[in-house]
Formats: structure tokens, sequence, C-alpha cells
């Protein structure tokens, strides 16, 4: 079961690394990152470089920039089209 997963994660193409990515840090499994997920997400990546002071700002921006739809939340088709542009 593990080695299926591990093996899906490397051998599929940039889109579906991205959409592990994205589904692996929305926590509560609705399909959207809200600044909450998003704040973790970059936190939780690299912690000595974004602390909560460096992402909270950022976090504000990419909703600001890529929730198009403003619900306060970036959805998978939002976050795929804001990384395509
Ligand atoms: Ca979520
Ligand atoms: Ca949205």
């Amino acid at each position: 079961m593990s080695n299926y997963r591990a093996s899906e994660v490397f051998e599929e193409d940039e889109q579906d690394d991205r959409y592990y990515w994205f589904s692996l840090h929305d926590y509560n499994n609705d399909e959207h990152l809200d600044g909450h997920e998003l704040r973790y997400a970059w936190m939780a990546s690299n912690p000595e470089k974004y602390s909560k002071e460096v992402v909270e700002p950022m976090v504000d921006k990419i909703i600001e920039r890529d929730d198009t739809d403003n619900d306060g939340r970036i959805s998978w088709a939002e976050y795929l089209s804001a990384n395509n542009k």
C-alpha cells in the first residue's frame, strides 16, 4: 500500500505533484486551501525561513491575488490557474 503510494507520487507529471502538495495540505479535505492551511504549508516546508511573521503577509497576498471568486480560500482550480500564469 505504501509502496504504491510512493511510486504514484514520483512517477506522475508535474500537475499531479502539485495536486499531491495541494491535497497534502488540505487538512479538512474541503478541496480548498484556506489561510490557515496555506500558512501551515509554508511553515512546514521550511520552518527556519518561514516564520509566522514572514508567512502571514505572504499568505494574505496569495489569497488576495489568487482567490478569484473571493471566498477567502484557494480552490484547486484557482491554485492551478495561478501557477500556470
Ligand atoms: Ca481545506
Ligand atoms: Ca476562492
